[in-house]
């Protein structure tokens, strides 16, 4: 059965090129402009933080109500999916020291009732999932605080959604460093690890965002296989990456293609998307690129996954496991790399 892909992003995917060391250079498009751009680069997904949906996350409920039926309603015209919401728990002041983890008892009510109201944004768009990417949920110094009662609190804000919603699946989007100096939960693996721990293990899952798993020193393909096989590889960032640094977000494949086509691979020889899994793509265009074209990164990244779809499936399989079996590496290296010139 061959996977129709589905492609998703954020509105943060287009952005007017703002750095931590300069202003904008670009004219930010209005959020209705982006909904339109999303058929026209191939797109069907949408992805939400609780604050691009509404207004403020921090206004009367009557209010944030009617903005989510809107964009409900924007996405039906458009024939577009609302794919999940994440709260966008880093930005606000109450958060400045960790929103989950935090040691104000104040920052963490803040924070679940924040929480609970992105589950009540995401049904009313249309969507079960909830994102956790747990930003400032970690230290700028290791004895800020206490590191063993910081994952209990992890786990009790996760109990505390799934208890809320029955429905709600919770998809945690680990990354190991940035903007905190070190993440208390830095990769698919610890996360998974607690999800084991909830009262309802069977819904909570990954997204994994390639250049996550590369500024931890990992594979990305390997993390994508690692959650596979438990089942629980319910979305992913494609992007790229060069180097454990900052956080890139560069197109995908345009760094290491081999790295790409390793990923692109074990998605599609493992029958992600079967499910309705969408492939997401966290890309930023570079501060360069003029407003006009400052969507490209997005078309070039699907169409680089697609490129790379058609060498995954025309590769020769048969030559592979022969190689594998006869333990000839070196040939494999060259067949590998001769498949990716086109050779
Ligand atoms: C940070 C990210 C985030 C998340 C987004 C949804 C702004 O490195 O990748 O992008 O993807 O907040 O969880
Ligand atoms: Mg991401």
């Amino acid at each position: 059965m061959t996977t129709n892909y589905r492609f998703s992003f954020g509105p943060w995917n287009i952005h007017s090129g703002s750095d931590p060391f300069g202003p904008a250079m670009r004219d930010e498009f209005t959020f209705a402009e982006k909904l339109e751009f999303y058929k026209k680069l191939g797109f069907d997904g949408v992805q939400f933080h609780d604050d691009d949906v509404v207004t403020s996350a921090d206004d009367p409920w009557t209010k944030q109500e009617s903005d989510a039926k809107r964009v409900r309603q924007l996405l039906d015209e458009r024939g577009l999916v609302a794919e999940f919401v994440a709260p966008r728990l880093w930005e606000n002041e109450m958060g400045i020291d960790g929103s989950i983890t935090s040691n104000s008892p104040e920052a963490r009510k803040y924070t679940l009732e924040r929480s609970k109201r992105a589950v009540d944004i995401a049904q009313i768009i249309g969507t079960k999932n909830i994102v956790l990417w747990p930003a400032r949920e970690g230290t700028y110094m290791r004895e800020a605080k206490d590191p063993v009662a910081s994952i209990g609190r992890l786990v009790e804000w996760m109990n505390a959604l799934l208890e809320y919603n029955k429905d709600i699946r919770i998809l945690g989007e680990m990354k190991p460093n940035e903007p905190m100096d070190q993440a208390y939960v830095p990769t698919v693996g610890h996360f998974l690890g607690l999800a084991s721990l909830t009262v309802a293990p069977s819904r909570v899952g990954a997204l994994i965002e390639s250049a996550h798993s590369i500024l931890a020193g990992l594979d990305p393909s390997d993390d994508m296989a690692y959650a596979l096989y438990q089942k629980k590889l319910w979305s992913v960032h494609l992007n790229d990456q060069n180097g454990l640094k900052f956080d890139e977000d560069k197109s995908f494949g345009v760094v290491d293609l081999r790295r790409a086509f390793n990923q692109v691979w074990v998605l599609e020889r493992n029958g992600y998307g079967q499910n309705g899994e969408f492939v997401g793509l966290d890309v930023k265009a570079l501060r360069t690129q003029s407003k006009e074209k400052s969507t490209k990164h997005l078309s070039n990244s699907r169409e680089i996954f697609l490129k790379l779809l058609d060498l995954v499936r025309s590769l020769d399989v048969k030559k592979v496991e022969g190689l594998r079996a006869s333990r000839d590496y070196e040939e494999l290296d060259l067949l590998i790399v001769n498949h990716l010139m086109g050779k």
